[in-house]
């Protein structure tokens, strides 16, 4: 616990603040996180005693645990994450709106004296790495363990962050309790004028975890607006090309649960080998324009949340001997036999296991044992293939940005924007089908703007003029690009064989950045001539290749056309370069 000493040298308003909340919920104890070995292992203890922490076979999984949320507790939820401001206008279209005065009284009658009987954490938490400018300090109040061993790993929390927030000027205050878990009070409050979030009535990551969507995107969003820099759901990657001695840094924003953390975590196939893939990380960025115009990119967290549902030997061989140690698993089956978590697309089921809701399962009873949404919280410092920079105090230079979404039709494998404007342009039409993190019913074509749709914390008008108005300060700006792994036959099956064999199509970006190939020109932004494509061991026709680049003027004028009525709820909102650069790609489709 911290003691005395450390808890001085906090800015009197936050700990103020600290009373105030616990004069409110009335805990039984009050205890601040240090952040040490010895803290981690009385909490595991803890937890372990109230019978919900399973601890995992410790000669396969050292120091894992396994965990189940609420049945009705296992996604974000969106139309329960509210944006509290003076005006609806100010939060725009797409975010769900509450008055700020009405959102503070309701959250504060709920969070009366919700603590009683329980401990308070408070987390010192920093997102990015010590000693820069970039990084940003906050505070979680929970009363949550749980949620306290997720923020272990996601941030540098405890003594570190104490450290650090004396030398920022600002911090975020954040306040969750786990309440009664009932859905008809569950709310996810984000005050972004005060730098406050509060959050009741949940436990499940995106929703509880204060510092990852709600803070580092959701309120960092509002900062970077005002401030001149942006805070993006992208994954960072470092590609080093041994032959060419060069490395190239690749953000890319995909939305929820549609492969972005086995992009960032990819593995060259083998015959790429001068090829050698690091992740920096693989969910939020935070990019900066640097003294020299380039922009450059950090990672705020310390962890990886990822979908365990899905991940293993073929979608992302790397991560599977990290999550050997230090590692929590939520939501997923355990095999009662030797105590080890598993989930569809980890192996092959034993015979009986228990589901993600601990009730009995048999192979082939038909029903998913792992949930869709269950997720690992592993360590990125134990992660074999990281990158160094990730601990760099300046950030990375970006050399490719790619956009992407789960599209069964209609856009190409990739595509290259004509311009970093056009780019922005790329990202903002971005429309993809739902999956399960999104806690909405799944399949569904919808707008998802640079994948930031649930996460930008204002107007998203303002949003895309913000992106153009960093733009301008970008002298050497990243090549963009927009990618879809999912496109489908007409007999519904994915035509590219996606995870490893993306890295394809990153090499040809990273050529394109090199200038050593030439590409075709569509009015939509340039493909690849299919000999540029680097397809040497993969079992895959070229007229099936054709057809992931196939252009359908038709598709394309319905696609735009739909783009156009989901950019008019914006209104004078949207600013008038987006429109520019969207009536100059609709008339040269309609002219091919
Ligand atoms: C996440 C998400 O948890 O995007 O990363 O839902
Ligand atoms: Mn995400």
């Amino acid at each position: 616990m911290l003691d005395e000493k450390d808890i001085k040298s906090l800015p009197g308003s936050l700990v103020s603040w600290v009373y105030e909340v616990k004069e409110r919920t009335k805990p039984d104890k009050v205890y601040w996180c240090d952040g040490s070995d010895e803290e981690n292992a009385e909490l595991n203890n803890l937890l372990t005693n109230e019978g919900k922490w399973i601890k995992l076979n410790e000669k396969e999984y050292e120091n894992c645990y396994l965990y189940r949320t609420q049945r009705d507790d296992v996604a974000r939820v969106e139309d329960r994450t509210l944006i509290c401001t003076e005006n609806a206008e100010e939060a725009g279209p797409t975010n769900r709106w509450m008055k700020k005065e009405k959102a503070f009284k309701m959250m504060w009658g709920l969070f009366d004296g919700v603590m009683r009987g329980k401990t308070m954490y408070i987390i010192p938490y920093l997102m990015g790495p010590e000693n820069s400018d970039f990084s940003q300090v906050g505070i979680e109040i929970t009363d949550s363990a749980y949620v306290v061993l997720n923020m272990r790993i996601l941030t540098r929390m405890g003594q570190v962050a104490v450290k650090e927030i004396g030398k920022k000027k600002k911090y975020v205050r954040a306040l969750h309790s786990t309440g009664d878990l009932s859905i008809k009070n569950r709310y996810i409050c984000h005050f972004p004028d005060e730098l406050l979030l509060m959050s009741i009535n949940t436990e499940y990551g995106g929703n509880a975890i204060l510092s990852k969507k709600p803070h580092a995107l959701r309120i960092a969003s509002v900062a970077a607006r005002d401030e001149g820099w942006l805070a993006e759901h992208m994954f960072l990657l470092e590609v080093s090309d041994k032959k060419r001695k060069n490395k190239y840094y690749i953000s890319g924003a995909l939305p929820s649960a549609s492969g972005k953390t086995n992009l960032a975590m990819i593995k060259p196939p083998s015959n790429f080998n001068e090829f050698e893939a690091r992740t920096v990380g693989d969910d939020i960025s935070w990019l900066f324009v640097g003294k020299g115009g380039e922009l450059r990119g950090i990672n705020p967290e310390n962890g990886f949340f990822g979908v365990a549902y899905g991940t293993g030997p073929s979608s992302n061989p790397n991560i599977l001997e990290s999550l050997k140690k230090n590692t929590i698993f939520t939501n997923v089956a355990l095999n009662p036999k030797n105590n080890t978590p598993w989930w569809e697309g980890l192996s092959e089921p034993t015979e009986l296991l228990y589901d993600w809701t601990g009730t009995e399962w048999h192979t082939g009873n038909g029903k998913e044992a792992a949930h869709k949404n269950s997720r690992f919280t592993t360590p990125l410092k134990q992660y074999k293939f990281k990158s160094k920079s990730y601990e760099d105090p300046n950030g990375v230079e970006l050399s490719i940005m790619l956009f992407g979404g789960r599209r069964s039709s209609l856009i190409p494998l990739v595509y290259e924007a004509k311009t970093f404007e056009q780019g922005i342009l790329l990202g903002a039409m971005t429309r993809a089908e739902t999956t399960a993190a999104q806690s909405a019913s799944t399949g569904i074509v919808r707008s998802d703007p640079m994948s930031m749709l649930a996460f930008c914390g204002y107007n998203m008008g303002d949003y895309f003029k913000h992106w153009f108005d960093v733009a301008d300060k970008v002298k050497n700006p990243p090549k963009v690009f927009n990618v879809n792994w999912f496109r489908k036959d007409e007999k519904g099956n994915y035509i590219w064989p996606g995870f490893g064999e993306n890295f394809r199509v990153l090499k040809w970006m990273i050529d394109r950045v090199d200038k050593k190939v030439n590409a075709i020109e569509l009015p939509i932004g340039f493909i690849p001539n299919i000999k540029d494509l680097d397809l040497k061991g993969l079992n895959i026709r070229k007229e099936k290749i054709e057809e992931l680049f196939y252009f359908d003027k038709q598709g394309w004028l319905k696609e735009l056309n739909e783009v156009k009525v989901f950019f008019k709820k914006f209104e004078k909102n949207l600013p008038s370069k987006l429109w520019y650069e969207f009536d100059k790609m609709y008339k040269s489709v309609q002219e091919y």
